[in-house]
């Protein structure tokens, strides 16, 4: 899939159950097979959909640097190694292509000079020339890879929204709990919410410390899919999407279960 190795493999059809044939059961591989149909694998037997595997690749860009896990300066890996972008031509339908990407929400503003200060390594692409309908950086037109002799005071940097937000609160620090998943925003039901998973939405958020965990739609229900259940922070994590849960797009909570928050900060200068 060209996504560099592999983070995680997750059963369960964690992504969603999908249709028709089931193809491979059973599937043994050693890890350097090229492509997935040179495993070992067996069709004998009874597969259903409920068991569908998932992947978590490796990613090949990231944000360093920055407030929060989606603003930072943009690296890239490039033939194993971690790079920049240069600022030359970086633009917001550039930066709205690693928004996307990085699983976050709209682009708030693209950065230039290495606002989030200097990488290290190659500066490995310039003059990118996104039409911001890209679903990834690398499928932007672009001066080429490796091609450029640009310097890290270049680096290019970018301030998205964050995949997390929160809803309907009496101000922006506090509200009902929503992420961003594939492109659409859902909420987080309250079996097993507690300080621990609401601290790790406050930080994230740079709303500060948590006040109080809150359930049962406390700031209203919300609507989409409930998209996590069971959530098991430790509290030590800087995003959500870090702590142990009952798994992503599984649960059958409703909305009259939707997960809220009151932090302590006021503040938010990113997301706002
Ligand atoms: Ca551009
Ligand atoms: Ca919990």
């Amino acid at each position: 899939m060209g996504c560099g190795d592999a983070l995680e493999a997750i059963g369960g059809a964690y992504f969603g159950q999908g249709a028709g044939q089931i193809f491979m059961g059973s599937v043994n591989c050693v890890g350097n097979e090229a492509i997935l149909s040179a495993c070992e694998s067996r069709r004998t037997g009874m597969y259903d959909h409920s068991k569908d595997a998932g992947v978590i690749c490796n990613p090949s860009l990231r944000l360093i640097d920055g407030h929060n896990s989606c603003s930072g300066r943009v690296e890239v890996l490039f033939n194993g190694i971690w790079g920049t972008v240069c600022d030359d031509g970086w633009d917001a339908s550039d930066a709205a292509v690693v928004c996307r990407e990085m699983g976050c929400g709209d682009v708030i503003e693209a950065k230039s000079a290495a606002y989030f200060g200097q990488g290290s390594g190659p500066v490995w692409i310039s003059d990118l020339q996104c039409s911001d309908t890209e679903s990834r950086l690398r499928d932007c037109k672009s001066g080429g890879w490796g091609r450029g002799t640009c310097g890290h005071e270049k680096d290019a940097g970018v301030i998205c929204k964050d995949n997390v937000r929160l809803v309907s609160g009496t101000n922006p620090c506090s509200g009902r709990v929503e992420v961003l998943l594939a492109g659409q925003w859902g909420t987080v039901c309250d079996d097993g919410w507690d300080a621990s998973d609401a601290a790790v939405v406050c930080r994230q958020l740079g709303c500060g410390d948590v006040i109080e965990a809150k359930s049962a739609a406390y700031f209203g229900q919300g609507s989409g899919p409930v998209w996590i259940s069971d959530l098991q922070c430790s509290n030590t994590e800087s995003r959500l999407r870090d702590c142990k849960s009952g798994g992503w797009g599984r649960g059958t909570c409703g909305h009259e279960k939707d997960a809220g928050v009151i932090c302590t900060g006021e503040c938010k200068p990113f997301n706002s």
